[in-house]
């Protein structure tokens, strides 16, 4: 393939873990891989971008990105890395956060395109509405221990531990759900790779785990980093709250300062995730910073050439 996938996510820090193998898989022909996003808000914010931003950088790289709405698994909850029940979302909610989330999919991933690799948009609820509950924990459930789910980090903390907080059998079974995603879009659409954040590495396993046993094929995790700032402070959120993709939440001149006054250093890694601009050039625009740091070149600068500004339009 045309480059390193891999190596061209390594460099920009966003690379978390990812599987043996998966970069000489890359190099034998075009590959398919997905992220999920669920609808539990009805804007992205900065934060769910850079799942969104592999997906560009994987089809740059030739390969073919699979976007995924979880209709259904939105309708569950994912428990990773929370430390308590979340409140189920009723079904207009789920509507209308799936309609505005596909919306924003589309300013950043081509889906009409007539290329070879075009973006596509799947979203889960189209076969699981028709899985009966007894077919599921027959022909799904079968393939995974409970041992097996109760080991994943992303689930531990809350069902041991003295002061386990326990989880409803409806979180417990989202990574089966997420799993048997993972297996239908190996069957149906060639995916061999998953991709999200550091959280949801146990989910992705778990796909993986389903597709050895179930295909006896081989898959690949990859994760990114969850986004964090020198300063300790939480990325994409302000006092004001999210710096949400949505115009209507967080208003362009809010969303242009939140970037403007990122930090010297944070500016040095942010223009890697948020702009497909070359090494070469970042290198330059950092060279050049350091000499006049006070101008904000590289803040003012970067964000000029990032995909970002697309979203600065209200929807
Ligand atoms: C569902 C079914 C699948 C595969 C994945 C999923 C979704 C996944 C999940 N992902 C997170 C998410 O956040 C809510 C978005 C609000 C509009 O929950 N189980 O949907 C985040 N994801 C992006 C990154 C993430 C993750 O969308 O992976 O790590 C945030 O950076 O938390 O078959």
């Amino acid at each position: 393939m045309t480059k390193n996938f891999i190596e061209e996510l390594k460099w920009r820090g966003m690379i978390h873990d990812s599987m043996p193998g998966v970069e000489e898989h890359l190099q034998e022909k075009m590959r398919t891989a997905y992220v999920g996003i669920d609808p539990t808000a009805d804007s992205l914010h900065i934060g769910h971008l850079v799942g969104v931003m592999m997906l560009r950088h994987f089809q740059k790289a030739g390969h073919q990105p699979i976007a995924l709405l979880g209709g259904a698994t939105g309708m569950i909850g994912d428990p990773s890395m929370k430390s308590q029940e979340r409140n189920l979302l009723n079904e207009e909610e789920l509507k209308h956060n799936q309609t505005a989330i596909k919306t924003q999919l589309s300013r950043f991933l081509a889906f009409d395109s007539n290329e070879e690799n075009k973006a596509i948009l799947v979203n889960n609820h189209d076969w699981m509405k028709d899985f009966s509950f007894l077919d599921f924990i027959r022909d799904v459930g079968k393939h995974i221990t409970v041992n097996y789910m109760m080991a994943k980090d992303s689930v531990k903390k809350r069902l041991t531990g003295e002061n386990a907080e326990g989880m409803s059998f409806t979180e417990f079974s989202y990574q089966l759900v997420q799993g048997y995603d993972f297996l239908h879009l190996y069957k149906n659409n060639e995916a061999t790779i998953q991709m999200g954040g550091s959280d949801q590495w146990g989910n992705i396993t778990t796909g993986t785990e389903m597709i050895r046993r179930v295909e006896g094929g081989k898959a690949f995790a990859v994760t990114c980093p969850l986004i964090t700032k020198a300063d300790g402070t939480k990325f994409g959120k302000t006092e004001g709250g999210n710096i949400w993709l949505d115009a209507e939440r967080t208003s362009p001149y809010e969303f242009y300062q939140y970037w403007l006054n990122t930090s010297d250093e944070d500016a040095e890694k942010f223009i890697k995730i948020f702009t497909f601009l070359p090494q070469e050039e970042i290198d330059k625009l950092v060279t050049q910073h350091k000499e006049a740091p006070h101008q904000r070149q590289l803040q003012k600068n970067w964000l000029k050439k990032s995909p970002l500004l697309f979203t600065l339009r209200p929807i």
